[in-house]
């Protein structure tokens, strides 16, 4: 497939203003859709032939003002039609014929269970009909939908349903109408036999708004968390921003067959369900944030995103970092600043720093693609929310967000570009924001060194500060970029020493705006050496190099104030026990850990579930980005070594810990299930009898979070509890999906036994169906989560994941080369096991394989 370039875009030629579509549902499905279209009066020239895309259906018909064209009259390719005589302003009407049942892509029109449903982002709309498939083009739709009345009794689109009838022999049809210009990526339809949800919220000026949920049937009473969050972030969008919705009619649909989380179609959004679906028997308190987070997503979309969208998909971070940031901020604002930063930057550490190192690095705005897919990326996302919101940093708060308004009321109802959104912020704050293009437009995480010196005679406190970047793969110069690094100093009895702004280093109190390679801070009038902290809430996503010695840092988790700083401390002194084990065993690092943990241990507990957090320990896959190369052995080996040492040091505090794990709900039962599940997981450690026994009660617990906390502890433990309890949930699951989904991911990220054969197995288990939740808990997590089978020394894990991304790239394609993350690293592993998994990459390289696949494997090899 061909590489899409940036700075190849021109204006659409032609505009569409009224789209009609007709979906007559049968054994296959017939569109008839009637474009208004016209010249756009922008672009220069007069006679540009009608180019339209789509693929993947069979053609029935063209007409021009209800002329039909023969096959002379029009041009046909793989992925195009092409009209060469068209008039200026003119009707289009193409009938096509699709086969939802075949469609494996979930793209375009495709089956989910019994019902029918869409995906048009980032272009499945061109898999139903020919069309302009991209974003600046936007137009007004008008949708019909018949179909079999018993099979399918909900019929839904976009917009507001204005009128509905039967039909003769037992069909009936609806129509909608939405009054708002979208994008086709925004289009939805769904056709299904589904339970209703209805609940209303009124808006901040009064207007009554119906909220739908649709779900299979049986699943009502798993609705009303997804509701009640739903109604949640409507009223922070309007507090917080100002911005109400805008229909009277706001539709959910949970699907068991879904790519990627949901998806915010105007006024009728498609969800994943396991971002629907909750009831403490079934979801975990990380699933139920996790469904309060998405809902939020979506529906914040409805003006970033919706109202004003993406002028072309290199501006795609436009919608989902900005929107990330928003709903990053809701989440913040409700549940707790620093556990659900932490938790923001762990996902950023673990997943968008390695990208952003590896073959797959891109700018956040990036320059070219061959398969857009493969662009909707933790950089394009996270990063993207991250630089957002180090704008909001800079410019305050209320200026950030008179900026978002200015730029949402400057391209209402418009396609926009991240340049647009700068200029809004510059308009309204007056500041050049320069340094946030640079941001933008080069991939990368910077490095920040600093240095410090106290000087007793001229009681000068010193800083210095520098920024470097690693050289692009292209040879480019790299370009210095702001970074805002918040900051504290404290003095020996641990009281925080003010520093007054001293621009433009230091724009406000405790703000240092690192814009050049170096920069030197010096702090007058400071009585003895501070203790400094750095990147406070994670002000800048940058990696910090600062020589903290143990005692600073035990003196930060113990003391300071910033939950983010407390828990960055306790990450420093982990990992330094964590080298520190792996390199020669325990000595001074892993004394000063224990003792610091020791030492939050007797202390009276204030927040159970930042404590849970500052417990934790790096995850294998985090470990496994800050070791060069990696040997998964001896990784595995040292954190299991150390989460022993953890649970031998900690004995007491975490059997008292571990046996307070409520069953109600309620966040502050949640905190303490947190906390006893972090302190279960250590103990397991220990193997002792007692506590195996408690893993395996626990795990029979009717709040899912108990028992999947006890499972998780279990789950490497080799031990007949850990069968046992494995078992029994199986029997008591198997006909729930999602928690069927726990389950394989549990058995898939194992670390007993013979990994890589399970997981073969696991592929062949009776209650195993390739939908993407499951291939994503059994291969993803095998990859990701279970170092010691998938890296084993004779590349069978690499063999594995390498077979199943072929097979699996025939049917869909988004999913493989999501998988394919997996096999991107090999120049990462310590030798010569990094060529099994070259030649796993080589072998699939051979093979035909999609634009999707194709690109990453390609690149894996450059
Ligand atoms: N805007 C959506 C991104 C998306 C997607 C969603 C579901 C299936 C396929 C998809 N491709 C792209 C989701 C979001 O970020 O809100
Ligand atoms: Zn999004």
């Amino acid at each position: 497939a061909a590489e899409v370039f940036r700075k190849d875009y021109r204006l659409p030629a032609f505009l569409v203003d009224q789209v009609d579509l007709a979906f007559d549902i049968r054994e296959r499905t017939t569109v008839q859709a009637r474009l208004q279209l016209r010249r756009n009066p922008a672009v220069a020239i007069a006679d540009e032939p009608l180019v339209l895309d789509g693929r993947g259906f069979d053609l029935l018909e063209v007409a021009v003002d209800d002329r039909r064209l023969g096959v002379g009259d029009y041009q046909r390719t793989d992925d195009r039609l092409q009209i060469a005589v068209v008039p200026d302003r003119f009707t289009l009407r193409i009938v096509t014929q699709l086969d939802p049942e075949q469609n494996t892509t979930l793209e375009g029109l495709y089956r989910s269970g019994s019902m029918l449903c869409t995906q048009c982002e980032a272009r499945g709309f061109s898999r139903i009909t020919y069309y302009p498939d991209r974003p600046d083009v936007l137009s007004r739709f008008s949708v019909r939908v018949e179909a079999d009345a018993q099979r399918f009794p909900v019929l839904l689109s976009n917009g507001n349903p204005v009128e509905s009838g039967a039909l003769p022999d037992g069909r009936h049809y609806t129509v909608w109408d939405d009054p708002f210009l979208k994008p086709c990526y925004l289009f939805a339809l769904v056709a299904g036999d589904l339970a209703c949800i209805e609940d209303h919220y009124t808006t901040a000026s009064g207007r009554d708004v119906a909220l739908r949920f649709y779900v299979d049937h049986g699943n009502e009473a798993r609705v009303p968390h997804a509701m009640a969050s739903l109604k949640r972030a409507m009223r922070w969008d309007e507090q917080v921003y100002g911005l109400e919705y805008d229909l009277d009619l706001y539709m959910v649909v949970a699907a068991r067959d879904f790519n990627m989380g949901a998806m915010e179609n105007k006024g009728l959004n498609l969800f994943n369900a396991r971002y629907v679906l909750a009831s403490p028997q079934t979801a975990t308190d990380a699933d139920y944030d996790g469904i309060e987070s998405v809902i939020a997503h979506e529906y914040f979309h409805n003006w970033t995103g919706n109202r004003v969208t993406c002028r072309d998909w290199f501006q795609l971070s436009l919608k989902e970092g900005l929107t990330v940031f928003r709903d990053q901020c809701f989440s913040q604002d409700l549940n707790g600043e620093a556990v659900h930063r932490i938790q923001s930057v762990r996902q950023l550490r673990t997943v968008q720093f390695p990208e952003d190192a590896g073959p797959m690095a891109h700018p956040v705005r990036p320059d070219s693609y061959v398969e857009i897919n493969n662009f909707y990326t933790a950089t394009v996302y996270e990063k993207g929310a991250e630089i957002v919101r180090m704008i909001q940093t800079l410019l305050g708060r209320d200026t950030f967000i008179a900026g978002v308004q200015r730029y949402l009321r400057e391209h209402d109802g418009s396609a926009a570009t991240i340049e647009d959104f700068l200029a809004a912020h510059e308009a309204e704050s007056g500041r050049n924001l320069d340094g946030f293009r640079r941001w933008y437009s080069q991939p990368g995480t910077p490095l920040v060194t600093i240095t410090d010196e106290y000087d007793a005679r001229s009681r000068v406190y010193r800083l210095r500060l520098k920024q470097s970047h690693a050289p692009s793969p292209n040879g480019a110069p790299k370009q210095m970029v702001p970074i805002p690094i918040r900051f504290a100093l404290r003095d020996h009895d641990g009281r925080r020493i003010s520093v007054s702004p001293q621009p433009p280093l230091l724009p406000a109190p405790d703000l240092i705006l690192l814009e050049d390679e170096e920069a030197v801070l010096n702090v007058p009038d400071i009585g003895s050496s501070p203790n400094p902290s750095f990147l406070l809430g994670f002000s800048a996503p940058v990696r910090l190099q600062f020589a903290y010695t143990s005692d600073q840092l035990v003196s930060l988790l113990l003391d300071e104030e910033d939950g983010f700083a407390r828990w960055e401390a306790a990450q420093r002194l982990m990992l330094n026990a964590f080298f520190e084990l792996q390199a020669s065993g325990p000595g001074d690092d892993t004394r000063a850990l224990l003792d610091a943990l020791q030492r939050l241990a007797a202390r009276p507990v204030e927040d159970r579930a930042l404590l849970a957090e500052l417990l934790r320990m790096p995850s294998e896959s985090y470990l496994a980005s800050q070791v060069q190369p990696l040997d998964a052995a001896r990784l595995t080996s040292a954190r299991d070594a150390l989460r022993l040492r953890i649970a031998q040091a900690l004995t007491g505090p975490l059997s008292v810990w571990s046996a307070a794990a409520p069953e109600e709900p309620g966040a502050s039962n949640a905190a303490r299930r947190a906390l006893a599940n972090v302190s279960l997981w250590y103990l397991m450690s220990t193997r002792v009898n007692r506590v195996l026994d408690i893993g395996l009660k626990q795990a029979a617990s009717p709040n899912m979070t108990v028992a999947f906390g006890a499972l998780t502890a279990l789950n490497d433990i080799d031990c007949p509890q850990r069968e046992a309890a494995m078992d029994a949930f199986l029997q008591r699951f198997r006909h729930e999906p999602l928690v069927l989904d726990k389950w394989f991911a549990l058995q898939a990220g194992s670390a007993i036994g013979q990994g890589v054969e399970r997981v073969r197995s696991l592929l062949q288990h009776p209650d195993f169906t390739p939908n993407p939740n499951r291939l994503r808990a059994v291969l993803g997590t095998f990859w990701r989560e279970n170092l010691r089978a998938y890296h084993r020394a004779d590349g069978a894990g690499y063999r594995l994941l390498g077979d199943q991304i072929a097979h699996l790239d025939r049917s869909n394609p988004q999913i493989a080369a999501r998988l394919c993350d997996g096999l991107l690293g090999w120049k990462d592993i310590v030798p010569p096991q990094n060529q099994l998994l070259r030649a796993v990459l080589v072998d699939l390289s051979q093979q035909p394989l999609s634009a999707d696949v194709g690109e990453k494997i390609g690149k894996a090899l450059l």
